[in-house]
């Protein structure tokens, strides 16, 4: 027992998530402190945040208004119950979120991450169909290539291999699309590649197969990002929305990475100009501070559930913790600070120099694709023979050995910074990425 207490800082209790837990734990890298777009760590060095975190810290690290805003709360009301009672600013958020929603996502149910709005999502489009008394509409589809959380809707429509595998035999009913990757054609694209937006007509191949009338929903991410940043091809959006109109099969965008920002309009549904039925966030909807999700619906889906006694519960779903008033409160305090500082447009006024300062790098040694939209970056490396992921971790340990966090996801470099980021830290950010590309990683 003594030998426990005096461990404080032993790091074998705490199994880490998605690490490579061995490597890590030999050569610890520990962040004590932020602000704004760098991090400490612990050896006392700053690290430009070149990813937002995980593609969440949108307005940066430590802003105040949001830590007052958590502050003030926790001392004011620090839980509510969830069910049958509510507190002032879980509506007042819902109201302020449905307004920078794309038009018509008039409703809002709130969860505690990313996996559990997919969930959610999955869960409202079967029970919409069933609401309505379409119920043989039971099956699910997804993408290739897509990731939609861990858990286990979430892995079942999720197309990432290795986040399935190991998990049995998943959600039955589900089916895939294949995904949108075409690096003969597309690689080194600006923005949205040309070739490829046909590749949606494979869901009408899919409907053919299963019938539409068993089909409830299609899942994607406008913008595939744990997968490598993959850009959706010109039209293949607009034809995806297409077909599910025309068979009556809702059309979910999983936006937690895309939504708040990202590509600079609010949501990507607005930045591409196509409206899903359901738009699922977290992330940036507190600035990846405290635990939050939520899930956008259209009113024509909200009012299906609407009916019967009106004592009786309308959909059995929610947590514990689902509009937490801390939870609420940084939320708030997230879009007051997106909106003072105009960070929900931003991404659109730097794209381009973002764009330049990205594809300088296509000289570089290995590298294979660059991919771009919003403030958005992905780099391509040529895998060494043998040995996949292990240049593009490389390239992560050295660019932080030199001060810079970047991600990378197989061989793929994904960057997404806060999106106040400005001009100098770009070129800073390019630059060291330059030098640890042409060391000998
Ligand atoms: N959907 C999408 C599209 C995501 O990108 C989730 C769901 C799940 O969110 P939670 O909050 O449950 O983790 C995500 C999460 C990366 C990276 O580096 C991406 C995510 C998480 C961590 C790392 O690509 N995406």
């Amino acid at each position: 027992m003594s030998n426990r207490l005096n461990t404080p800082n032993d790091l074998r209790a705490f199994w880490m998530p998605f690490t490579a837990n061995r490597q890590f734990k030999k050569e610890p890298r520990l962040f004590v402190g932020a602000r704004d777009m760098h991090y400490t760590t612990h050896d006392g060095r700053q690290v430009l945040d070149g990813t937002a975190g995980l593609w969440c810290v949108n307005a940066g690290h430590c802003r105040p208004k949001i830590t007052e805003a958590i502050r003030e709360q926790a001392g004011e009301l620090d839980y509510a119950p969830a069910f049958q009672l509510g507190h002032p600013k879980a509506f007042e958020l819902a109201n302020r979120l449905v307004d920078i929603a794309p038009e018509g996502m008039d409703h809002v149910l709130y969860t505690n991450s990313g996996s559990e709005s997919v969930e959610t999502a999955l869960k409202v489009a079967l029970a919409y169909h069933r609401a309505k008394g379409d119920g043989s509409r039971f099956r699910l589809i997804g993408r290739e290539r897509g990731y939609h959380g861990v858990n286990f809707g979430g892995i079942s429509v999720g197309g990432i291999v290795a986040n399935r595998k190991m998990f049995g035999t998943l959600l039955t009913g589900v089916d895939h699309m294949p995904h949108t990757h075409f690096p003969d054609k597309n690689a080194f694209t600006r923005g949205e590649p040309e070739h490829g937006g046909d590749i949606a007509s494979e869901l009408q191949r899919i409907i053919t197969l299963h019938d539409a009338s068993t089909i409830a929903a299609v899942i994607v991410e406008p913008v595939a990002g744990s997968t490598g940043v993959l850009i959706p091809p010109k039209g293949y959006l607009q034809k995806l929305r297409e077909i599910c109109t025309q068979h009556g099969i809702l059309l979910i965008f999983d936006e937690v990475i895309t939504g708040f920002g990202r590509l600079g309009a609010p949501f990507a549904a607005q930045y591409f100009d196509v409206k899903p039925d359901i738009i699922t966030t977290a992330k940036g909807l507190t600035n990846g501070v405290i635990p939050m999700g939520a899930v956008f619906v259209t009113s024509e889906i909200h009012d299906a559930f609407m009916n019967g006694p009106e004592h009786l519960i309308e959909f059995f779903h929610g947590y514990t913790y689902s509009g937490n008033p801390i939870a609420c409160a940084a939320a708030l305090g997230t879009l007051d600070t997106y909106r003072e500082e105009g960070l929900l447009t931003r991404a659109a006024e730097l794209a381009s120099y973002w764009e330049d300062g990205l594809h300088s790098l296509k000289d570089c040694p290995n590298v294979i694709d660059i991919r771009n939209v919003g403030l958005i970056g992905a780099v391509e490396l040529a895998s060494i023979p043998g040995e996949p992921t292990k240049r593009a971790f490389s390239a992560f340990l050295k660019a932080y050995e030199k001060g810079l966090l970047i991600r990378t996801t197989g061989d793929i470099i994904a960057l997404s910074p806060p999106l106040i980021i400005e001009k100098h830290h770009i070129d800073e950010l390019f630059g060291t990425l330059r030098e640890v590309l042409k060391s000998n990683i």
